[in-house]
């Protein structure tokens, strides 16, 4: 149903949420959602988005200038992620339609899926329980598994935004860890020190130094690929590399080469380029910890989530405010 049909604004929900929060959204709003979590084509989806004042989208579905020219009743876009790389804002400004994301309420949770995937890797977790249920314990080896410490190394984090010092508190206070970080712009000194005294340094020194370097960055032109076979090559052959940013900041063909190769030691990836997909080369490396981007999957989280993303659609389209906005300029 479109706003032709009621006085009430009219939304979408891109892919099946809580159903407390499809009913909370239904008290605003004419409400058409994706409960059955079909993979709607981008055709289908401009479909169900035409005549839609907002649509709750998660990070899959493209809003770009093509999209938006489809859908002139549109306002606003609430993205149930932190990401936002699959809005074009600049198109969405031009067009008015305000973007608004996830933030905060996911860093935490974030961090610790980053933190777990670092300790699996390191430590083989994966390996160690392949290993067993395979049936292939059948003694004790004092060789058996060997992975790396975590605790007292130097951890590397590239993308020091709110995740990304999140894990710095985690490595510095709970492991010891020293500290290394690149990002586009160095933190305050006051931002530094409660990231467990993090260092500012250039990305080639923390791939060289780090023994454990853990992604946190974006998709953008410039981060495209910022690991690549150079980069890898600069690692220690002791090292792990962890990517809960986005796919695409990795190259995956090359990361799986420097993995066979022993170029580093392990890897942990939560994100891919071209999810769902995997690179076929990564399924075969056992040394790679793989998990199907949860890193913000704990249940409370989640709902933190789709609840911001429903007060965001609610207040702007209601009262023309919204709590997380990434084009604020419209709200002026
Ligand atoms: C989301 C994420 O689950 O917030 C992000 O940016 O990557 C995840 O937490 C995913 O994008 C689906 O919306």
């Amino acid at each position: 149903m479109t706003a032709t049909h009621t006085d009430k604004p009219a939304i979408v929900i891109a892919r099946a949420i809580f159903p407390e929060v499809v009913e909370q959204l239904q008290q605003y709003f004419v409400v058409e959602s994706n409960q059955a979590n079909e993979s709607w084509s981008g055709t289908e989806f401009v479909k169900r988005l035409r005549g839609k004042h907002g649509a709750l989208t998660t990070g899959e579905q493209r809003i770009d200038a093509e999209v938006l020219a489809a859908c002139p009743d549109l306002k606003i876009c609430a993205n149930m992620a932190v990401g936002h790389d699959n809005f074009d804002l600049p198109a969405m400004t031009a067009a008015g339609v305000l973007a608004t994301n996830a933030p905060d309420v996911l860093t935490e949770t974030t961090a610790d899926g980053g933190f777990a995937l670092l300790m699996a890797a390191a430590r083989r977790i994966s390996e160690g329980e392949h290993f067993l249920r395979a049936g292939k314990w059948r003694e004790w080896s004092y060789d058996m598994l060997l992975g790396q410490d975590v605790h007292g190394t130097t951890l590397g984090i590239v993308g020091m935004g709110r995740i990304g010092q999140a894990i710095a508190r985690r490595g510095a206070r709970g492991f010891g860890m020293t500290v290394l970080y690149h990002n586009r712009s160095r933190l305050s000194a006051g931002k530094e020190q409660d990231a467990g005294g993090a260092r500012y340094v250039r990305l080639d020194e923390l791939l060289r130094r780090a023994d454990h370097v853990v992604l946190v960055a974006p998709l953008t032109p410039q981060t495209r690929h910022l690991i690549g076979a150079a980069e890898l090559a600069l690692m220690k052959p002791t090292a792990t590399l962890v990517n809960i940013g986005r796919g695409g900041v990795v190259d995956d063909a090359a990361l799986a080469a420097a993995l066979q190769a022993g170029q580093i030691a392990a890897a942990g990836l939560d994100v891919f380029e071209g999810e769902p997909s995997v690179h076929p080369a990564l399924l075969r490396c056992s040394n790679v910890v793989l998990t199907p981007h949860i890193a913000s999957a704990s249940a409370p989280t989640r709902l933190a989530m789709a609840r911001l993303a429903a007060d965001n659609l609610i207040d702007y389209l209601t009262r023309g405010t919204a709590r997380t906005p990434l084009n604020p300029e419209l709200l002026a």
